[in-house]
């Protein structure tokens, strides 16, 4: 509990008693903290008798599968469920969340930890200071009767979004919150590896192809790499890129780096840092994210485009140091 969210958490559980019927979103490209947080949830809701419905509207990567109750959550709707509550998770914006937002209504909940979240929701429960969504979630609703499974998608969440407790969202809280979690169970072990080692051989074998196009500036410890359309595709590929990027930030040499994902009508920029502050960058061209990730559009598909990027990355991290 933290006492500078009481008044949130109140309305929020009393939403949870008194209500039966929710809806549960989040943003799309979902990552390990978007799933492990729905999940936690939906799981909670569904333990209390509750009639839940939860949707992204994206591809869920194959890593994910692993984890309880995953085939809950909806990546295709036809029509708006019937619902008293609508969840955002892990959304700074309504944008974010894609093509969910049709199915939103009020009263909508806001759960997030991003600090440009633009608090557009009637309850806003966002705190900066967590380090993921799940955290905050966890959080909120210890008052319930949280179970293993429960309390292991949350774990997941956090765990996937401090890159395993290394990014520099990890600080004190964040390890009293996971020893408060383990105690109900949880194999930090055991998520560790389905989370950071666990990669089916296909997708492996698309990572190495990735990974022989890596680009470095040595000047300004920037390292980048394409991950182009047909990888992106394929189904051997998990749209969920992390272990890319901690694969890139491995490099000695490299302070910051540069994951550009190729869609049909843009590129996907993710960025990384292990010092310099990559959440302005980001906002600057146009997207948004934290200090030490953070992520953009590029809607220029110019063969330039990519090292114009590159350069216009370096100029704005300039003085950063
Ligand atoms: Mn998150």
């Amino acid at each position: 509990m933290k006492a500078e969210y009481i008044v949130e958490y109140t309305k929020i559980n009393r939403l949870i008693q008194e209500k039966d019927r929710f809806l549960i979103v989040s943003h799309i490209y979902p990552d390990g903290d978007a799933i492990g947080s729905v999940l936690g949830l939906l799981t909670l809701l569904v333990k209390l008798g509750k009639t839940v419905s939860a949707y992204i509207a994206d591809r869920i990567p194959k890593q994910f599968q692993h984890l309880p109750n995953v085939d809950l959550i909806k990546t295709t709707l036809e029509k708006k469920p019937e619902v008293e509550v609508t969840f955002i998770l892990d959304s700074s914006n309504i944008e974010r969340v894609g093509l969910a937002s049709r199915f939103i209504s009020s009263p909508m909940v806001n759960i997030d930890h991003h600090p440009d979240n633009s608090l557009f929701a009637d309850i806003n429960l966002v705190d900066p200071n967590a380090s993921s969504t799940s955290e905050v979630v966890f959080n909120l609703l210890k008052s319930f009767p949280l179970d293993r499974y429960i309390v292991s998608s949350l774990y997941y969440g956090l765990l996937s979004d401090t890159g395993g407790f290394m990014y520099g969202n990890t600080n004190e809280q964040t390890f009293k919150t996971a020893l408060e979690m383990i105690r109900y169970g949880v194999s930090p072990g055991e998520m560790a590896y389905k989370l950071f080692y666990s990669i089916p051989y296909d997708t492996m074998e698309l990572y190495i192809e990735i990974a022989k196009n890596v680009k470095i500036d040595r000047d300004s410890k920037i390292a980048w790499c394409i991950i182009p359309l047909e990888i992106m595709e394929s189904d051997n590929f998990q749209n969920n890129t992390s272990p890319l990027l901690d694969l890139l930030l491995r490099i000695e040499e490299a302070d910051t780096v540069i994951l550009f994902k190729e869609h049909k009508d843009k590129y996907r920029v993710s960025l990384r840092s292990k010092t310099r502050d990559v959440g302005s960058v980001a906002r600057t061209l146009g997207g948004g994210g934290h200090r030490g990730a953070s992520a953009f559009d590029l809607l220029d598909k110019e063969t330039s485009a990519i090292l114009d990027t590159v350069n216009k990355i370096k100029i704005l991290l300039g003085g950063r140091h």
